[in-house]
């Protein structure tokens, strides 16, 4: 089907595209919008498989991690976001607001290292009251009690706030430092949304703009530590924007390559859900876009090496199609997730096994490979 399908596209728009793509050449906005706006989704399919297989063959990556949202507290209300709970002073607050304690946290991150995790992904909402000792403390207690397990752990957006909340205040690079050396290895992708000062404006005016979201980034590859970047699509942004957001990324990502210390891992688009949000009215997107999404993001971010889809958000079963879409990651066996409930039928209780990711992996052609964060095969010994 690939070949049949790249000698004679259904949309002629897409043959100089493909030009392009096979030659190795980089694709432009326009080429970005065309490939929002086809409908010969089976070509830009073949297409973005053409590259994900240049780049890693059948294999289709997991890991095993846990999710660990250690506060739904937050001083933002992002009309995007069911997640966060106001904070009162009063002590007046919802019933199911929490936050975990350092102890908590670490318990849980024992835990998971016990049932094989390699990786722990911790973010929470912005807590208007918790001292930045609270966030080296947490990386420094699940170093001590697991040192091999891999801290990925705080979103741009948090790290911003703790330069505020640092008493003296820090700058990004001390905060980052100072995490560091608790600890902390990575950072998720989160926050990114979509950068475009329109949709930020409507659906995250209080959230702190794109420029902070880069400055974070920059300032970790600098650093040397490695990170994640995400989109958020499927609200109220166009085609065009997303285009645009992916550009934005790439060009980030060649400055990195050339003269930081490390650079993103992958991208992360990340399917609106609407449900529990103050934007409920919209529909979200269908299975066709988050298809094309995960293709059309393969194509344009050529720098970046992995493409993610978040079962989470994207679906066990959409996901697994995605494989043949430009999609060489399946995330992870997740355990617990608060932030979206969809799979866990709105409870906070959201996992796959090992085998069950297996089995998608390999119904979708491909060979599955266990991953650590930085992408290195796991290798396991059979009991
Ligand atoms: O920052 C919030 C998004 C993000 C909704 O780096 C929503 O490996 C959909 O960043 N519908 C957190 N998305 C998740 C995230 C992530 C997930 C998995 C892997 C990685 C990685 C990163 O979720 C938030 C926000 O952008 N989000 N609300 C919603 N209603």
């Amino acid at each position: 089907m690939t070949a049949l399908q790249l000698d004679r596209p259904l949309d002629p728009r897409l043959a100089p595209i493909r030009d392009k793509v096979v030659a190795g050449q980089r694709l432009d906005h326009a080429d970005g919008v065309t490939l929002f706006e086809t409908q010969d989704i089976f070509t830009l399919g073949a297409l973005a498989n053409l590259v994900r297989e240049r780049l890693h063959g059948r294999r289709a990556y997991y890991n095993i991690n846990r999710h660990i949202n250690y506060t739904n507290f937050c001083v933002l209300s992002c009309k995007f976001c069911a997640f966060y709970r106001p904070y009162d002073p009063a002590g007046n607050h919802a019933a199911d607001a929490y936050e975990m304690t350092v102890e908590e946290i670490a318990d849980a991150a024992a835990e998971a290292a016990s049932r094989g995790a390699t990786e722990v992904h911790i973010v929470g909402g912005l807590h208007p009251k918790l001292p930045f000792s609270y966030y080296a403390d947490m990386c420094r207690a699940i170093r001590t009690r697991c040192p091999a397990l891999h801290i990925k752990a705080f979103t741009a957006i948090e790290i911003v706030h703790f330069t505020r909340i640092a008493r003296p205040r820090m700058s990004i690079a001390e905060v980052l430092t100072a995490l560091r050396d608790a600890g902390l290895d990575s950072l998720p992708g989160g926050g990114a949304e979509i950068f475009d000062d329109r949709v930020h404006a409507e659906a995250f005016k209080t959230k702190v703009g794109e420029h902070h979201w880069f400055d974070v980034h920059r300032v970790a590859h600098e650093l040397g530590i490695p990170s994640n970047a995400t989109m958020l699509y499927g609200h109220i942004e166009t085609p065009a924007e997303r285009v645009t957001h992916l550009l934005k990324l790439r060009e980030h990502q060649d400055e990195s390559l050339t003269s930081r210390q490390a650079a993103f891992n992958c991208l992360v688009p990340l399917s609106f859900i609407p449900d529990g949000s103050v934007l409920a009215h919209l529909p979200g997107p269908t299975g066709l876009d988050d298809l094309r999404t995960l293709a059309a993001s393969r194509l344009i971010l050529d720098n970046v090496p992995h493409i993610k889809a978040f079962w989470i958000m994207q679906s066990p079963k959409l996901s697994q199609v995605a494989l043949n879409w430009g999609v060489d990651d399946f995330d992870g066996t997740v355990v617990w997730y608060d932030i979206t409930k969809r799979e866990g039928q709105g409870t906070t209780s959201q996992e796959l096994t090992v085998d069950q990711i297996k089995r998608l992996i390999r119904e979708a052609g491909c060979e599955p490979v266990e991953r650590d964060t930085l992408y290195r095969r796991v290798v396991r010994r059979t009991p």
